[in-house]
């Protein structure tokens, strides 16, 4: 008696451990899908194999034309155009990771990145990583736009809608230098997810391994949540997943222009509050952990009254992403309100330090979130 109970406890276990197996191994290749070697390019998403060595003026490093690889592939016959984005030939065989930006127009979407940018530029360590910016057309312009914001006050100008050269981060992680990832960023024009889903435009905006939101809290609720929605519903469509299936994500939920929050809305009593909290809650950006980025997300949760969307788009980000697979970042591109000053109309950009907060911590999250390790506890 004794015998066989040991033996369908033994069973039992073996059963258990199996099945543990299983699920860690099925971990791993979840985040291994999301972290491999370049298989499509980061600009056309055309096949990795359309890129041929050659010279191109896309990199801005002086180095030998076979050291840089080109994607030869035609996106358009009439007039004839090649993709021809470049990128050293040393990190094709790095892991990749692609990221673009989904919102409505006027977002927020090209501050982020010049913000994010400027911070990063040439070269920024983190708690947990070294990151470093690679020269190419993409940062050249962000650059430009940087220097416009931080240097003469003036904020870009609208995105057109075409192929984005995404511009890209070399990062490492600072404990073992070997692990390195490339991740190219692609700030894609708010008129493009607005648009018509049936464009190789917006093909493009769902093929990509995670996605930043930007919610514009100065703006209509429920044009922005058709935006988002019709971006869930396709990007499920375009991986073939069904609704029942495993979650979609990571999604990190950018909610910029937070300086302006007292400014427009209602009540600016409880947004002078919430920008309180915020800024004690503890660090950001290169100083930024795990515990501080959801403290920020949960306030933002708590303070769904004041900001457009959140509340709704919580719910269905639940159902799509489940719990872990999105959060909330509020950030600002140009910094805070001097202490005591809440309107912002009596204060132009000129008059302002410009200062960005919490604009590194979506970019860390979705690293970390894609199976990079990227950010303390
Ligand atoms: N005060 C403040 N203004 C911001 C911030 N971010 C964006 N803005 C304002 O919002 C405007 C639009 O920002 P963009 O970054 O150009 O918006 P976008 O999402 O790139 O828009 P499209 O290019 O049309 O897709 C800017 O011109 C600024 O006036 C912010 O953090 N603080
Ligand atoms: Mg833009
Ligand atoms: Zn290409």
């Amino acid at each position: 008696m004794t015998g066989i109970f040991l033996a369908g406890l033994l069973g039992v276990m073996v059963g258990a451990a199996i099945a543990v197996a299983c699920s860690l191994a099925a971990g791993r290749i979840h985040r291994k899908s999301r972290l491999q070697r370049m298989k499509v390019c980061p600009m056309c998403s055309g096949s990795a194999e359309s890129f041929t060595p050659g010279d191109t003026t896309d990199i801005r490093v002086e180095t030998e034309p076979d050291a840089i690889m080109t994607c030869r592939r035609v996106i358009s016959e009439l007039p004839f155009e090649e993709c021809n984005f470049s990128v050293p030939r040393s990190l094709l065989d790095s892991p990749w990771l692609r990221v673009r930006g989904v919102g409505t127009c006027n977002a927020g979407q090209t501050m982020w990145s010049a913000a994010c940018f400027g911070l990063l530029e040439p070269f920024c360590s983190t708690t947990k990583l070294e990151v470093e910016t690679i020269p190419c057309e993409a940062a050249e312009e962000l650059g430009r736009t940087w220097d416009d914001v931080s240097l003469h006050r003036t904020y870009a100008k609208a995105t057109m809608p075409s192929l984005s050269h995404p511009w890209l981060l070399q990062v490492r992680q600072a404990e073992s230098r070997m692990k390195r990832l490339t991740v190219a960023i692609s700030d894609c024009a708010g008129q493009i997810a607005q648009r018509s889903t049936h464009s190789v435009l917006y093909d493009h905006l769902l093929d990509a391994e995670c996605h930043l939101f930007f919610v514009d809290p100065a703006k209509e609720e429920k044009d922005q949540l058709s935006v988002f929605h019709q971006f869930l519903v396709n990007v499920r469509g375009r991986r073939g997943l069904a609704n029942s299936d495993r979650p979609i994500g990571p999604i990190a939920v950018c909610v910029p222009k937070c300086d302006l929050l007292s400014d427009s809305v209602a009540r600016a009593n409880q947004a002078t509050r919430f920008i309180q909290q915020l800024r004690c809650f503890g660090p950001c950006d290169t100083a930024t952990t795990l515990a501080a980025i959801r403290g920020r997300h949960e306030l933002v949760v708590n303070h769904a009254g004041i900001l457009p969307c959140i509340e709704k788009l919580t719910r269905r980000l639940q159902t799509d992403c489940g719990p872990d697979g999105f959060m909330f970042f509020p950030m600002t591109g140009v910094g805070w309100l001097p202490d005591g000053k809440p309107d912002a109309s009596a204060y132009s950009l000129t008059d302002r330090s410009i200062v960005p907060w919490g604009v590194l911590d979506p970019l860390l999250w979705l690293i970390h979130a894609s199976g990079f390790e990227a950010l303390p506890a």
